[in-house]
């Protein structure tokens, strides 16, 4: 233990000392961080009353999971990592599925948790919530680090927070034991100790030579495809992208959360053209999107390939601050590294003012088929078919989303989040938030909590009924703080339907199948907001609308035909028993 230490501290103007709790809340300050998302309890209950007393804004949640969700998207959202706190153990845990999920998204986030006595938990002596929580996070994050003395306080959360947002972002774990919080230090020393983080996500420029090989082989393509991720909305790259885009005249595909990075009722979108350009493109340009499953692995059926797992002939341009991304899955002819901005002006200066269009009959290819879905997608959604359905219930939303393009956009479910994703148009960067590469629910009430804190716009969160179950206790949360939300539950009694018959013809329901006709929006009501049933276009349209306008919390439990969704929606094909057929 260091020699500086004392037992007891307060922080006031005649006090020489600080201690822990102080120098955790005034670190987390000295680095812009302006709110906590957590769930207080031994050993840190404290420390949350203390820092709002000190001014940080702590958004207490019901369960540590959603607290962690919110804290990941905040990240996503502004770029600084975002705070959650829990106690140990158990809360821990609880918080660690939220780490893994950002850690694996690329969202920049630090899961803080106190934990229990370094010297107990080592002997494996019993202690209250005893775990070995550093050694537990370590494979589910980026880096975890744990802090045993006052002094290295400022050290340690300033590794936390260059480990979260430099290069790939992502989780990170921060252990901060009961003992520390009290320990007291010379207050002018403590000040000292804090580090302010010069520069946490550097940029990285790529090489001159690799900016020249991207040109070179976009430069012969017949038949180009931008593909836009996560990556570049997180990057804020958007004006540059745009005017890649817009100066190469190359159609692009956007990733669900890349969705308004230009507006999706763009000229060069190609979304509606999806499975048509995927196999025919021959360069694809990926920025910041990974080859994974939602891009079946670079190859395959999806790509033009033979079978599943054939190569379908396309190069690749891969621009990702990460170097060890390239030839994960596919050859990448072309790696770009480096951030997304830098690498997206290097190709705008290499190319100048002027570069060739693509061939018309690209062109014409990619922007029939696209015309062509979008009228047969117009033709579905005039449309008013009894009971309500996914595209009859989306019509009203996209309209909504269409006159407030700021509002945020959270969505989960398997079909609620397959057609929403194609139906509503999106019209500015950032503003979809979804269960990204995982395709985890519960992401839910947590996103949209902290898209209201963040953003203080109003929030629209496109639920499954099953979807909301595993965090829809945080609807008291949202009334708690008052937040402009409004829930819509796309209620079709379960889990992709809710028609599905018990095989062994037992009393139970299947296990996809719920509660019929639950009244979800009397949760909302229960703690002072505003509940609507709607079993109409229109109810769901009045009750949107005045979500929107009176931003109260708002819970709109949407009826829709329990008979409309598949299996998994638009993935059944990864089911075990589809996937073994093919
Ligand atoms: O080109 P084609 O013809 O193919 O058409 C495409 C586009 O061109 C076209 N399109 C358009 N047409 C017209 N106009 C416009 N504007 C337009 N835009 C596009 O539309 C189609 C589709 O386009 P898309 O979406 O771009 O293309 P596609 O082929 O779908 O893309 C492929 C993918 C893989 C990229 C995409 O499908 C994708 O992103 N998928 C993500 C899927 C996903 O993550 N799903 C969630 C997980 S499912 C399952 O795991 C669930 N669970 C298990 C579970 C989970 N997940 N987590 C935990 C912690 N525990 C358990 C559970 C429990 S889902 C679930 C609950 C489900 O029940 P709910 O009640 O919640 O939900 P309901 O199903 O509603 O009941
Ligand atoms: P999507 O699911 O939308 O396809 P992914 O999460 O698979 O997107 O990919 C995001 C990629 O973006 C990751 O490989 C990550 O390394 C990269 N990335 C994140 N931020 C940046 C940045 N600022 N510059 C360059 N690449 C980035
Ligand atoms: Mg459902």
């Amino acid at each position: 233990m260091s020699a500086n230490l004392a037992p007891v501290a307060h922080h006031t103007e005649e006090s020489p000392m600080t201690d822990g709790f102080n120098l955790v809340i005034d670190a987390l300050k000295l680095n812009g961080i302006k709110t906590i998302y957590g769930l207080p309890g031994i050993p840190i209950t404290d420390l949350t009353r203390k820092a709002q007393a000190q001014g940080l804004r702590v958004i207490s949640f019901r369960h540590e999971q959603n607290a962690g969700n919110a804290a990941a998207i905040a990240g996503f959202m502004t770029g600084q990592p975002g705070v959650c706190l829990t106690v140990s153990a158990p809360g821990f845990l609880n918080g660690l599925t939220a780490l893994a999920n950002a850690t694996t998204n690329c969202f920049p986030m630090i899961l803080i948790s106190g934990s229990s006595e370094r010297e107990i938990v080592d002997l494996q002596q019993g202690d209250y919530e005893e775990m070995d929580q550093v050694a537990v996070a370590k494979s589910l994050c980026k880096a975890a680090f744990r802090v045993l003395h006052a002094e290295d306080i400022g050290v340690g959360i300033a590794r936390a927070i260059r480990s979260a947002v430099s290069g790939r972002p992502g989780g990170v774990y921060l252990d901060l034991p009961a003992k520390l919080f009290s320990q007291a230090m010379d207050a002018a020393a403590g000040t000292a100790s804090l580090i302010q983080v010069v520069d946490p996500a550097p940029r990285q420029i790529p090489a001159p030579d690799a900016v020249q090989r991207a040109l070179d082989l976009l430069k012969g393509a017949k038949k180009p495809l931008i593909l836009l991720g996560k990556g570049a909305a997180y990057a804020r790259a958007e004006a540059d992208i745009r005017t890649l885009v817009e100066r190469t005249g190359i159609p692009y595909l956007p990733m669900s959360m890349a969705k308004g990075l230009l507006p999706d009722t763009h000229e060069l979108s190609a979304a509606a053209a999806r499975s048509y350009v995927l196999p025919e493109a021959d360069v694809v340009v990926l920025i910041g999107a990974r080859l994974n499953w939602l891009l079946s692995h670079g190859k395959g059926k999806t790509w033009g390939g033979k079978d599943h797992k054939a190569w379908g002939g396309q190069k690749f341009i891969q621009i990702d601050i990460s170097p060890t991304e390239m030839d994960s899955n596919v050859r990448i002819d072309a790696p770009l590294v480096g951030d997304i901005g830098s690498c997206v002006a290097a190709l705008l200066a290499g190319m100048g003012t002027q570069w060739p269009k693509p061939p018309a009959e690209w062109l014409s290819a990619v922007f029939d088929r696209r015309n062509k879905n979008v009228a047969k997608m117009a033709e579905t959604l005039a449309k008013d078919p009894k009971p309500m359905n996914f595209h009859s219930a989306l019509n009203v939303v996209r309209d909504i989303v269409k006159a407030n393009p700021d509002a945020m956009l959270v969505n989960e479910g398997a079909n609620a989040l397959d057609f929403t994703r194609s139906i509503v148009d999106m019209y500015k960067p950032r503003k979809r938030l979804d269960v990204g590469t995982w395709g985890v629910m519960g992401i839910g009430m947590g996103f949209a909590v902290a898209a209201a804190v963040e953003s203080g716009e109003p929030v629209i969160a496109i639920e499954g009924d099953s979807a909301f179950g595993f965090s829809g206790m945080e609807v008291e949360t949202i009334c708690r703080y008052n937040l402009p939300v409004c829930v819509v539950i796309f209620n079709n009694n379960g889990v992709y339907r809710g028609t599905d018959k018990n095989m062994g013809g037992g009393d139970d329901v299947a296990p996809t199948v719920f509660v019929k006709d639950a009244r979800y929006e009397k949760m909302m009501e229960a703690f002072g907001g505003v509940g609507v049933y709607a079993t109409t276009p229109a109810e769901l349209r009045k009750g949107l609308e005045d979500a929107i306008r009176s931003r109260k919390p708002t819970l709109i439990n949407a009826i829709i035909d329990e008979t409309a969704g598949t299996e998994s929606g638009r993935i059944t094909s990864l089911n075990p028993a589809a996937a073994a057929k093919k």
